[in-house]
This record gives C-alpha cells, sequence and structure tokens, in this order.
C-alpha cells in the first residue's frame, strides 16, 4: 500500500512539473524499467531526455512575446480561467485574435500532442490543455464572429464519424462567421447521411469537413463519395492536421484549407465561382 501511495505521489509531482533527474542516465533496475517502458521513463512519462526537450521549448519559445509566452504557459499548465485572463488582457493591449490564436492559443496543442505520442502526455492531459485553450477561445469569440453584413452564403460543417476533435473545426466556423457568413454547425462524430440531410434542408453553398485522426480519414473519403451518390453538387472541403491538399484532391473534395482564414479564402472563392458558373 505504502508503494502505491509513493507512486501515486511520484506520478503526481511529476504531473506537476517536477523534474529532479532531468538528463540523468540510469542504470540498474531503473534502467532495465526505463527500457522496457520504452525508453520513456518512470511508467513510461519519460524523464531522461527532458533536459534535451526542456532547452527544444526554450528555443521554440524565442521570439514569443512576453504575453503570447504566457498564453502560452497557461494552456500547458491546464489554467483555463488564467487563460482566459491572459487573452483578455492580451485584446485590451491591442494585439489581434488571429496573432493570439497564432503565437498564443495554437502552438500549445502542438507541444501536447508531440507530449502524447513520446508518451509524457496521456488522454487527459490533452483534454485539459484543450479545456484551457477553450477558455481562451471563449474570450475571442464575440470579437471573431462580429458582422453587420447580411450572410454571404451557409456553411455546413462538421467533424467527420470517429472523431471527436473539435477545436479546428469550431476556429474556421468562427472566422467563417466573422466573415459573414453563417455556419450550421452539426458537431463532432458525423455520419454522412446527417450532413447531406442537413445540407439539402438548409440549401448550404459548402460542405466543410474536418478530421484530426488518420483512422477517420477514410470517412472524409466515405462521405464525399456518399455526397457525390445523392447527386449534391454542393462543393466540399476538407481540413484537418494530417489532411493534405494531396488527399482532398484524392477523395474528390474541391478544396482544402491548412488553417481557417485559408478556409474563409476557400469559400469564397467557391461561392464566387458558383455565381459566375
Ligand atoms: C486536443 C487533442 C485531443 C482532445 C480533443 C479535444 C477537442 N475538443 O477537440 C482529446 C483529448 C479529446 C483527444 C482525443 C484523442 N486523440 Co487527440 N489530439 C489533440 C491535439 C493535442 C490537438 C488538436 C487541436 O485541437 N489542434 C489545434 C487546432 C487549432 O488545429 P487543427 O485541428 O489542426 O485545426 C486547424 C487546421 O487543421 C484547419 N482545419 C481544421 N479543421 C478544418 C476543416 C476545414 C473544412 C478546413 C478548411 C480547415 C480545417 O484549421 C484549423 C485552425 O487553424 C492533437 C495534436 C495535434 N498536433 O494536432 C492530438 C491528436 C490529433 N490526437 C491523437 C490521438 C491518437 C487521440 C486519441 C485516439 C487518443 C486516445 N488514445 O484515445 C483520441 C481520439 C478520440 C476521438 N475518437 O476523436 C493523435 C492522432 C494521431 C493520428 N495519427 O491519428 C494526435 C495527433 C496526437 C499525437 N501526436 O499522437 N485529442
Amino acid at each position: 500500500m505504502e508503494n502505491v501511495r509513493a507512486a501515486i505521489e511520484a506520478v503526481k509531482s511529476f504531473r506537476a512539473g517536477e523534474r529532479p533527474y532531468a538528463g540523468q542516465v540510469l542504470s540498474g533496475p531503473e534502467g532495465v524499467a526505463m527500457e522496457s517502458a520504452g525508453g520513456k521513463g518512470f511508467m513510461g512519462m519519460g524523464f531522461a531526455e527532458d533536459a534535451e526537450k526542456d532547452k527544444a521549448r526554450e528555443t521554440a519559445a524565442i521570439g514569443r512575446a512576453p504575453l503570447m509566452q504566457q498564453i502560452y504557459d497557461s494552456v500547458m499548465q491546464f489554467e483555463g480561467e488564467q487563460c482566459a485572463e491572459l487573452v483578455a488582457r492580451a485584446l485590451e493591449e491591442g494585439n489581434s485574435p488571429n496573432t493570439i490564436l497564432d503565437e498564443g492559443l495554437i502552438p500549445p496543442m502542438g507541444e501536447v500532442g508531440d507530449l502524447f505520442a513520446t508518451g509524457e502526455f496521456f488522454v487527459p492531459e490533452m483534454l485539459m490543455a484543450a479545456r484551457a485553450m477553450k477558455k481562451g477561445v471563449e474570450i475571442l469569440r464575440p470579437i471573431i464572429i462580429a458582422t453587420k453584413a447580411e450572410p454571404k452564403g451557409i456553411i455546413v460543417t462538421a467533424t467527420v464519424f470517429g472523431d471527436l476533435h473539435d477545436i479546428g473545426k469550431n476556429l474556421v466556423g468562427m472566422m467563417l462567421e466573422g466573415a459573414g457568413f453563417k455556419v450550421i454547425d452539426l458537431g463532432v462524430n458525423v455520419k454522412a447521411e446527417m450532413i447531406i440531410e442537413t445540407a439539402r434542408k438548409v440549401g448550404a453553398d459548402v460542405i466543410g469537413l474536418s478530421a484530426l485522426l488518420t483512422t477517420t480519414m477514410p470517412f472524409m473519403k466515405l462521405i464525399v463519395a456518399q455526397i457525390k451518390k445523392e447527386g449534391l453538387t454542393i462543393p466540399v472541403i476538407c481540413g484537418g492536421a494530417p489532411v493534405s491538399r494531396e488527399f482532398a484532391a484524392e477523395i474528390g473534395a474541391n478544396g482544402y484549407g491548412d488553417n481557417a482564414p485559408e478556409a474563409v479564402d476557400l469559400v469564397k472563392r467557391l461561392i464566387a465561382e458558383k455565381v459566375t458558373a
């Protein structure tokens, strides 16, 4: 029982950022244990490479304005309230929502993904970081979506079946709203039937699909195929970290956007092409 308590405490302090053995090269039983955990340190959570990683993070942080760095850190420390306060302060100081997103809120998600890939973070940490980031995005939301113009078109967005990632899709939706489009967001884990039914009902001008997992990208392909099979001529655009321009073309989609501003440009172009056709 004592050992279990000690292990729990060790995990807690490790998660809290304590790295008593940063850079230490282990030998003996600990070394063997670390090896069997895939070289990822205590219970597979890593520490021997920490000094190197910390250095890489410091290098990556160079050039980021102090307030943006604080926003970044608040996400990495899962401090949603603090993140929201810092984002509000950044706005007050005259930073644009795009700067705050590109320099403070989005980059930590890349680091979280890397830490997950190396076994230092697990799903709960990814979730806590995502929640903290969303608190910051909530502060930006009213500014990003503010538009007085009449809707320029209707866009149906969804994260494909099997996939629960929605941060990127939501950002795309917000920026589309800000650019004057009406966005009908079907949420996550959405099947082709629901997308087709909604797109028909609302008279969608464009359908936007998001996927963050290599295992759910094939659903994107199925959805595009189903849309075409049903005779819908509504252009479909794709995005999400693992999706590429090539993949989008290969599955017969009408466009690919690397990020939210690109998604807006793409939608504008597709709607303009439709009008002039
Ligand atoms: C946060 C997160 C989670 C959160 C999601 C919370 C949420 N509400 O979204 C939670 C904890 C739920 C989660 C779960 C899982 N995750 Co996850 N997750 C991430 C993480 C860290 C960040 C994703 C993110 O939000 N990025 C920030 C946004 C802004 O970027 P984005 O989504 O790419 O969006 C931008 C562009 O791509 C584009 N875009 C996005 N959508 C669209 C749509 C259109 C139409 C257009 C034009 C453009 C566009 O514009 C956006 C804005 O610029 C990534 C790591 C990473 N580097 O991506 C892993 C990651 C995606 N997850 C991963 C994995 C493995 C999982 C799990 C399977 C883990 C598990 N064992 O359970 C589960 C899967 C659950 C499921 N069924 O979906 C892997 C995927 C690996 C792979 N090869 O597929 C990643 C890459 C981590 C890693 N390095 O291993 N995850």
